[in-house]
């Protein structure tokens, strides 16, 4: 099968680590490799179009080794676009959405080109060794019993008992390995590093920019 599996954390927006990750530093192998992206591929970083269109790409020319899942930030994105109501649009925006509408330019690019974007991601995937989801699982829940969306908001990396969980969402200086868990998002929009960790060969990649975007952590 795979000769590696590799997660890659959130990239919020920092398309050009994204694209160093992949194509430099992994070397993206389509005969080899699947990628599972962590989610929160938009808000808070200045490249979200770039972002989406390259993982989209990505998707498009090798369904069989990309896997897209879903972040709280699709989350918000998605409920602020669908909804459109005053509450559901400020909670995005104060949560970095504001770089995702300025990278965009319009709402009918929004509605264009993130909605269906969002709507083809998934909320979790399962192999015989992990589960990988953007947040985590509830206590006294599965993976099938949560709440989809519940999944993308959970932070319970640390508590969390069952089968070996892949996470992205809560920022971590390096690639973080508790009991039951594995953290990859190691903050590209706040540290300026994106990482990928295969989970075949137990190997981490990392992409590192000198320029951190941000600072406030939510
Ligand atoms: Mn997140």
């Amino acid at each position: 099968m795979f000769k590696r599996q590799i997660a890659i954390g959130d990239i919020h927006g920092c398309f050009s680590l994204a694209h160093e990750l992949v194509e430099e530093i992994i070397k993206f192998n389509p005969k080899e490799d699947r990628l599972i992206f962590m989610g929160d591929y938009i808000d808070r970083g200045t490249e979200n179009l770039e972002t989406v269109n390259y993982v989209s790409a990505l998707k498009t020319e090798h369904p069989e080794n990309i896997v897209l899942l879903a972040g709280n930030h699709e989350d918000l994105a998605y409920k602020a676009l669908s909804q459109r109501t005053m509450e559901q649009m400020q909670l995005w925006f104060i949560n970095g959405g504001i770089e995702t509408v300025k990278s965009f330019g319009t709402l009918e690019n929004l509605e264009k080109l993130l909605l269906p974007f969002i709507e083809t991601l998934m909320f979790f995937f399962e192999t015989p060794q992990f589960i990988y989801v953007h947040g985590g699982i509830p206590h006294n829940q599965t993976v099938y019993t949560a709440q989809p969306n519940a999944l993308l908001w959970e932070r319970n990396y640390k508590t969390y008992r069952g089968k070996n969980l892949i996470v992205g969402h809560t920022p971590h200086r390096e690639v973080t390995k508790y009991e039951n868990t594995i953290v990859v998002d190691t903050g590209a929009v706040f540290y300026g590093k994106l990482s990928g960790y295969d989970t075949v060969n137990d190997v981490i990649y990392e992409a590192v920019s000198d320029t951190i975007m941000q600072t406030d952590i939510v």
